[in-house]
């Protein structure tokens, strides 16, 4: 059996981490390493997708709840535009292998993509 990912473990409050927000089937936490403004995580609770592509196929009404609170979050955590990012694959920089969503925002404007 192989272990929880890490969202899994604050998920579960085996591991410190505030939940900023939470529907049945997804949650939000801040990114631990924020490289903006406002830099959240929003990710599905169940790990059986370990990226954006497979969650697309395999279940893209969740992939739509993950765009849906991002928006929210944007709108109550700064102005209510925001960048979303999926890291797929390592060498894209993708280091947890349980699909989340980067919700970057909160004076973007001068930022480039990269
Ligand atoms: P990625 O590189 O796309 O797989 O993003 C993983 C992100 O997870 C990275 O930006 C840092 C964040 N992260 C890793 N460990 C923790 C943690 O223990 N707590 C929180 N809040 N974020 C974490």
């Amino acid at each position: 059996m192989t272990e929880p990912s890490i969202f899994t473990r604050i998920l579960n409050g085996d591991i410190p981490g505030e939940i900023l927000a939470e529907t049945d089937r997804v949650f939000a936490i801040r990114d631990i390493n924020p490289q903006a403004p406002v830099h959240l995580l929003v990710i599905p609770k169940t790990e059986q997708y370990r990226n954006v592509v497979e969650l697309a196929a395999g279940d893209p009404e969740l992939l739509g709840e993950i765009v849906s609170l991002s928006n929210d979050l944007a709108a109550t955590h700064a102005d209510g535009e925001f960048r979303l990012v999926f890291n797929t694959g390592a060498h894209a920089g993708q280091t947890v292998f349980h699909v989340h969503a980067h919700v970057l925002a909160g004076g973007l404007s001068e930022a480039s993509v990269g």
